[in-house]
């Protein structure tokens, strides 16, 4: 198979404390498991003002791989990926991009088994937290829990999603086809925050995207804290009902 070119993508603010090792673990170990595709790291950074984006320049000077976006203000993690997907679809030739987390929550032990199942030919690899083998921390309370499947739940009972985790932010999207058709403008976008997921994925469904759930482990956050609100949770039902309403009025859209 011909090797291809893909960009983890890492949206960031105020990740200073994990940035660099994580760059590190990607660059030094991860990578070199995956000899048979060119890798590439892009980290949009929310102009964070704990200096993360200066960590991510010093790792850039020394690895020709490793690239900064550095945005105007925080806009929302899903504008900070629609700028991410177009960079490294236009400027850095990305044939497949994986969106990632930026504090330690997702295992980068994980990404050879993402990649594996786009070599498999599938164009839509999700790292699943609700399925067999998947979980999120042990140590979180129940309602924290119950919030955490609240959305996907909701949007794959609504929308009749074929997936167990609609909100997961550990997923390999193709770009030929599929991630360079999403509605990546801002006009667009039915959310600039967490719910972009559930739009993204109602997309990738209705262009007849592979879908493969692999199971993860969603871990604690290593430092920092969580950007999400209870505003999302308010977001993401907006956008299950907006894209219920589509589906209601376009045959196109109709998924089950
Ligand atoms: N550039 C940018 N990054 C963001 C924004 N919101 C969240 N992030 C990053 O997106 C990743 C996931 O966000 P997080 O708050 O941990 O989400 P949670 O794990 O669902 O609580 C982290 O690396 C955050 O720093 C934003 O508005 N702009
Ligand atoms: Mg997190």
């Amino acid at each position: 198979m011909n090797p291809m070119k893909i960009f983890v993508i890492i949206p960031t603010y105020n990740e200073s404390k994990s940035i660099g090792q994580l760059l590190d673990t990607l660059s030094e170990k991860v990578f070199k498991k995956i000899p048979n595709h060119q890798m590439g790291i892009l980290v949009v950074d929310g102009n964070s003002p704990d200096g993360t984006a200066n960590i991510v320049k010093t790792k850039s000077a020394s690895h020709s791989n490793i690239h900064l976006l550095v945005e105007k203000e925080k806009r929302g993690i899903g504008a900070a990926y629609a700028s991410g997907f177009k960079h490294a679809i236009k400027n850095l030739g990305a044939d497949a991009v994986i969106e990632f987390d930026g504090d330690g929550q997702h295992d980068p032990n994980d990404i050879p088994r993402l990649i594996a199942e786009f070599d498999n030919g599938h164009d839509y690899v999700i790292g699943s937290r609700y399925i067999a083998g998947g979980a999120i921390p042990a140590e979180w309370a129940l309602y924290r829990k119950l919030l955490s499947q609240l959305g996907g739940l909701t949007a794959k009972l609504v929308l009749g999603l074929p997936v167990n985790d609609a909100t997961s932010g550990f997923k390999l999207s193709r770009v030929a086809g599929f991630a360079e058709n999403l509605p990546l403008d801002e006009n667009q976008m039915l959310s600039k925050y967490y719910a972009y997921k559930i739009h993204w994925l109602y997309e990738m469904i209705s262009r007849g995207a592979k879908i493969k759930e692999i199971p993860i482990q969603f871990l604690e956050r290593r430092s920092g804290s969580s950007k999400s609100t209870i505003r999302d949770i308010f977001d993401s039902l907006y956008v299950v009902l907006a894209l219920r309403f589509r589906k209601n009025k376009s045959p196109k859209h109709k998924l089950s």
